[in-house]
């Protein structure tokens, strides 16, 4: 009788350890229960934040310029509804501006839900849209320390909202895609407070460029 190469043998063995039945099904059953159809979202809509404190998931659609937050529990889908303008009607925004990120401005502490971040790419205005809810109760431009107007431009861009000296409002992370230098501003509000570059271990600028590139912006410790 022919004996199967060791090899062969080792690799069947892997193979069954690798991936119990058991595992496997449990593991779909968690993704996908049976009673309740994943949902599928593709173009025109798409992610263009999450809530920081309020774990809201926030959709773009590119043809309409409507947003969509959609409240969460874990994996589960809760409730969507469509941001709507002081007057309760529907916003529709398009080009030139686009969402940059959400991250709570006015320090509510999730209260309200999140703010959401809009940049003007023509004119280089970062505007914030102060919300309640899916509702939109007061919008303002980032002005600098003396109270005018910030307009940024390329090569710096907006790629990430978060706080980052724990004061419970969010703060504005840029990054020079010619330098490769990150920059936080320190935000109250729409004003910047202060801004500073993001320095390394031993106080260097830590400068960091393509191939990587900022994905997003965790919490953690407050
Ligand atoms: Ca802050």
């Amino acid at each position: 009788m022919r004996r199967a190469p060791v090899s062969a043998v080792i690799a069947a063995v892997l193979v069954v350890a690798a991936i119990p039945a058991s595992v496997a099904n449990a593991a779909a059953a968690t993704v996908t229960p049976a009673a309740e159809p994943a949902i599928y979202v593709g173009p025109p809509f798409s992610i263009v934040g999450v809530g920081p404190r309020s774990k809201n998931i926030y959709w773009y659609n590119s043809q309409t310029g409507e947003t969509q937050i959609w409240s969460m529990s874990g994996n589960r889908l809760i409730h969507r509804a469509t941001v709507i303008g002081p007057d309760g009607n529907p916003t529709a925004i398009g080009t030139p501006f686009s969402i940059v990120g959400v991250g709570d401005f006015s320090g509510h502490n999730g209260i309200g839900g999140d703010d959401i971040v809009w940049y003007n790419s023509q004119t280089g205005e970062t505007q914030i849209w102060f919300m309640n809810d899916n509702q939109l109760v007061g919008r303002a431009t980032v002005v600098g320390p003396d109270g005018n107007p910030s307009f940024i431009g390329p090569p710096f861009s907006i790629v990430g909202i978060g706080d980052f000296d724990g004061d419970g409002k969010a703060d504005i992370v840029w990054h020079h895609s010619q330098t490769n230098e990150t920059q936080i501003w320190f935000m109250n509000g729409n004003q910047l407070v202060q801004r500073a570059t993001v320095v390394g271990p031993d106080g260097n600028p830590s400068v960091v460029g393509d191939p990587f590139s900022i994905v997003g912006i965790g919490r953690s410790g407050s």
